[in-house]
């Protein structure tokens, strides 16, 4: 694995493990505590803060309605997805209200999961405008609710407009097979992307 480049990159030449950053980001509620949760193998700091009746009108918990927290500034979890290759996860809150942090949650990434619900697909357009925008790789994570998919990936891609390279997968955010899967799909694919445009002419 070689993420040479990324600010959170570490290669000590001894053990010849590398370490890289990743960000889990996405609407409100679409899953991506749960995701940092359900995969990360320390206690995941979280930073969640009880919605209370101020938010009413502001927080719309209506398709999650079992959640009575958001994250107000991050989730962070470590993942060995083999014994040269250790991720560390960053969560983004999902309310548009906390996204000043997200540049410095970013920051020396070398990739991004956006984790959708396809019942509010729209929610993830910001979360895909921000990494188009940084030109920052990312894949696209349904997130099946109930163990039901909804819509396919081909319909999701569509919905999304998104470039026809950009993986879309499906998980359950609870599992951490399912998830250690995305993130697997993530490296891959930021690593394709890297030789692509090692090769590609000047
Ligand atoms: N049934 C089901 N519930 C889920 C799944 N993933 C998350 N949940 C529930 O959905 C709610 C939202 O999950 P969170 O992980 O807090 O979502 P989040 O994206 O971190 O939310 P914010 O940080 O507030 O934006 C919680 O009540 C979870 O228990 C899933 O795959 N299936
Ligand atoms: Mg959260």
């Amino acid at each position: 694995m070689d993420f040479a480049g990324s600010d959170m990159s570490r290669r000590p030449t001894a053990g010849r493990v590398t370490s890289a950053k990743i960000v889990i980001a996405g609407g409100f509620g679409v899953g991506k505590t749960t995701l940092v949760g359900s995969v990360s193998e320390i206690t995941p700091l979280t930073t969640e803060a009880i919605m209370t009746s101020a938010g009413v009108g502001v927080d719309d918990n209506r398709q999650v309605p079992g959640k009575t927290t958001t994250t107000v500034a991050m989730d962070f979890g470590r993942i060995s997805i083999d014994r040269d290759l250790i991720l560390y996860l960053f969560g983004t809150p999902g309310q548009t209200r906390f996204w000043f942090m997200w540049d410095e949650l970013v920051r020396g990434a070398i990739g991004a999961v956006v984790m959708v619900d396809t019942r509010r697909l729209a929610d993830c357009f910001a979360a895909i405008d921000f990494f188009e925008h940084r030109r920052l790789p990312y894949l696209v994570a349904i997130n099946c609710f109930d163990g039901m998919q909804y819509h396919n990936a081909q319909d999701v891609r569509d919905a999304l407009a998104i470039s026809s390279d950009v993986p879309v997968v499906s998980c359950d955010a609870r599992n951490r097979e399912s998830t250690k899967n995305v993130l697997i799909s993530l490296v891959e694919y930021v690593l394709t992307m890297r030789r692509s445009r090692a090769v590609a002419p000047a």
